[in-house]
């Protein structure tokens, strides 16, 4: 019998059946991210081989009174991602704007960060919005007049490929309008055994976080995938400078999902995720295709994270 699937389980389910259905087959890396793919990305973000979270963290520490001396008196912060718990406060506490919106396309999540900041900061007007921030939106009411500052740390950008990484850019540029301003955190190339020891850590807690869109799958579209077959893969991809995370096979396996069958050889993968690394010219470039003028960039001692401070 045929289930009638939510909206958001419908397009799930076309995902993955066109992705497996393709001669190179990939699922968008949005769908990592149900409960439990985001317990486990915020595993990876605490762990010693996974370095852009903690150095991006110190990076902040280092230059909010800079950030703040730049950002006008009484700016709106809209944070396109619910919210690090760890970063947000750093920003918000250096800059204490009139209002701070996050944006995410989890309402739950979003409601419950939102509630904890602004019991956290209560002269601050926390407006969160549920919409997914790769899609076109509106900003609440009330708040046209004041200038605004995006804010879009954790090198999220990366995991765009530059032709969508440049519209998601353009089309934060018509949300906060001209002379607004962002501030975008953007991870650097670097050597390859670091970037594969952050993407394929000894704990083997990526591998979980990849592993679990197969578990996801199953949940959620009624697949039999026997989840065993498949191992997580982090590879570098020099030419395009990025790094991808795949899921491979290590046998011949066929399986069904909501009604559609599939095999796979041996070694054939699915490409479930890319991070893009930029260097400082590559990441400037991609910012003013995106219409955002760089006009301060700051680093860690080491130049592993860049933090870019860009004007419409
Ligand atoms: C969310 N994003 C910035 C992470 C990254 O580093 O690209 C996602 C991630 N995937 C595996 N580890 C972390």
């Amino acid at each position: 019998m045929l289930k009638t699937l939510d909206p958001q389980t419908q397009a799930f389910r076309d995902d993955v059946i066109k992705g497996l259905s393709s001669p190179t087959p990939a699922i968008p890396a949005r769908w990592l991210y149900d409960h439990r793919g985001s317990e486990l990305f915020d595993d990876i973000t605490r762990l010693p081989t996974y370095y852009p979270t903690r150095t991006e963290t110190a990076i902040f520490h280092d230059i909010m009174p800079e950030v703040a001396a730049r950002v006008p008196k009484g700016a709106v912060v809209v944070e396109f991602g619910a919210g690090s718990a760890t970063k947000t406060p750093i920003l918000l506490e250096a800059i204490a704007p009139a209002a701070y919106v996050p944006v995410d396309i989890s309402g739950d999540y979003l409601e419950k960060s939102a509630a904890d900041l602004q019991q956290r900061f209560p002269s601050i007007d926390v407006i969160p919005v549920t919409a997914d921030f790769a899609r076109p939106f509106t900003l609440p009411g009330g708040i046209d007049h004041l200038p605004k500052l995006g804010f879009f740390p954790g090198s999220t950008i990366g995991n765009f490929v530059p032709w969508s990484a440049t519209d998601l850019l353009r089309q934060f540029r018509a949300l906060l309008g001209p002379g607004s301003q962002l501030l975008i955190g953007m991870d650097r190339a670097k050597p390859v055994d670091r970037l594969l020891a952050a993407y394929d850590d000894p704990e083997g807690v990526t591998a979980a976080f990849n592993l679990n869109l197969l578990e996801r799958i199953n949940r959620e579209l009624d697949g039999d995938i026997p989840v065993d077959a498949f191992r997580h893969q982090a590879r570098w991809n020099d030419i395009l400078s990025r790094i991808e995370m795949h899921l491979v096979a290590t046998r011949d396996v066929e399986f069904g999902i909501a009604g559609h069958s599939f095999s796979f050889a041996a070694g054939k993968s699915i490409h479930t995720e890319n991070s893009h690394k930029y260097g400082p010219r590559g990441g400037r470039v991609l910012l003013l295709a995106g219409g955002w003028t760089p006009h301060a960039e700051w680093t860690d001692g080491d130049g592993d994270f860049a933090e870019v401070l860009a004007v419409a």
